[in-house]
């Protein structure tokens, strides 16, 4: 109960902190509230991993819960990170995308969080991939989402692996062939790891819907390799 109260607090207070430029709620209450959370760290083993093959070449990664201290990591990358409104092309039109965004790269030095360091080498060790780029994306509540598309990076990468854990409100994820044909829906919670691989993003496309029912923010780190030297921040909304 004291964790949730602190995470609530935590939550609230940054989601209102543009207005307090100095020492905000969220900081205060954050640090008052430490001592009732667990390390967050994450499970290199990968135990409890399961693919499903969409088809021949195509597949996803499941590992529930893989990211523990879920709330932890929400609480201090939502008060921490450099927000940003970006906009998409969406019918020819530049729209203020629905969710905020914040990148890192290898080039920025440290990740945000430790953490964030372990998850992207045990990434790396599992993948037998250079994991370069950290992308968090902020669904303020079930007006955020993001459209059905497929990432960029598929133009310079044949193959390219895309992992993404999700912290705070649990979300559904949608996947379905560009093709044509049946989508198929993830619920992720706190701490679940999505790892979409082998021609996912050539012959599929992704989304997180708006939802009339989720109330509250959810947070997801998208793990990406290969682009620390030349970063496409866009996104292209089919
Ligand atoms: O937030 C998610 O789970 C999906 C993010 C995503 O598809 C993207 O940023 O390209």
């Amino acid at each position: 109960m004291v964790l949730r109260t602190c995470v609530r607090r935590a939550k609230l207070g940054a989601m209102t902190r543009t207005a307090t430029p100095h020492l905000d709620e969220a900081e205060l209450i954050w640090q008052q509230c430490l001592f009732a959370f667990e390390d967050p760290t994450v499970d290199a083993g990968f135990s409890g991993l399961t693919r499903t093959q969409l088809d021949d070449t195509s597949w996803v990664d499941i590992v529930p819960g893989w990211l523990r201290g879920a709330d932890l990591v929400f609480a201090e990358l939502v008060a921490r990170l450099p927000w940003e409104q970006r906009e998409v092309t969406m019918y020819q039109r530049r729209l203020p995308e629905p969710r905020l965004t914040a990148w890192w790269t290898t080039t920025d030095g440290l990740e945000p969080l430790p953490v964030l360091g372990e998850a992207r080498a045990a990434l790396t060790r599992h993948y037998s991939l250079p994991f370069d780029s950290i992308g968090c994306n902020l669904y303020r509540d079930g007006r955020d989402s993001v459209a059905w598309h497929a990432d960029r990076e598929r133009y310079e990468h044949e193959d390219p692996v895309v992992a993404i854990i999700s912290t705070g409100t649990p979300r559904v994820l949608h996947i379905r062939p560009k093709a044509g044909g049946a989508s198929r829906t993830w619920r992720l919670g706190q701490g679940d790891l999505l790892v979409m691989g082998g021609a996912c993003q050539h012959d599929y496309e992704h989304c997180v819907p708006k939802s009339a029912t989720v109330e509250g923010p959810r947070l997801s780190i998208v793990f990406r390799h290969h682009l620390a030297a030349g970063w496409v921040s866009d996104t292209v909304v089919s």
